[in-house]
């Protein structure tokens, strides 16, 4: 399953699938504030990516304290195909007053952002806080697909790709109804 627009030059693409393996230069995390490697799409991707992943977030956290939700981190990728892993938290959904939206889209932005001045220009998200965290995926993906689209569309040129990589059918259908 694919879907792709395209935005200001760059290339806008959804697809149902397991953000290990994507062949970008930089994959999003959603992690925790600790950096730890946690479950759901954070276990898998320290996982995948082995010990090289896991010490350099564990040192970032011990340089820099608990990671603010809505802020991002970059590290290596160790054994992934993807060369750098961007680590960011989203909100923990608390019913949507407080400020649960805008701290997401702050997510997004931080990645693409963090990305950009590295002169990464390909980069996969996973559909942040929708797991564990709680956050209704239809909601979700209205402000992960706004907040990337206004991104793209502020810096032509910056990328080449952006992808979202849905873990399941279902969500990837709810963002493509959306995109
Ligand atoms: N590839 C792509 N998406 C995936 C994968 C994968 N391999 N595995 C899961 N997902 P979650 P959150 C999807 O819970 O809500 C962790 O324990 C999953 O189906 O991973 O931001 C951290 O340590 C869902 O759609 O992230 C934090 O404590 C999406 O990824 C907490 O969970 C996000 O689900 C963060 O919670």
């Amino acid at each position: 399953m694919r879907h792709e627009v395209e935005v200001a030059g760059a290339k806008l693409v959804l697809v149902q699938g397991d953000i290990t393996q994507q062949d970008v230069e930089a994959i999003v995390n959603a992690a925790n504030p600790d950096l730890t490697p946690g479950g759901g799409v954070s276990g898998a991707i320290h996982h995948a990516g082995g010990p090289e992943v896991t010490q350099a977030a564990a040192q970032i956290r011990k340089e820099r304290g608990p990671l603010p939700t809505g802020d991002a981190v970059i590290t290596p990728g160790g054994k992934l195909p993807a060369r750098w892993v961007i680590h960011t938290v989203g909100p923990v959904w608390q019913g949507g007053t407080h400020g649960e939206p805008e701290l997401l889209a702050r997510a997004y932005r931080s990645c693409l952002k963090l990305a950009r001045t590295r002169g990464i220009r390909s980069l996969a998200f996973p559909s942040i806080s929708t797991g564990v965290y709680g956050y209704p995926v239809e909601e979700a993906a209205r402000v992960a697909l706004q907040t990337v689209r206004a991104y793209l569309e502020a810096h032509p040129g910056a990328f080449s790709e952006v992808r979202f990589v849905l873990f399941s059918p279902r969500d990837f259908h709810t963002y493509a109804a959306v995109v």
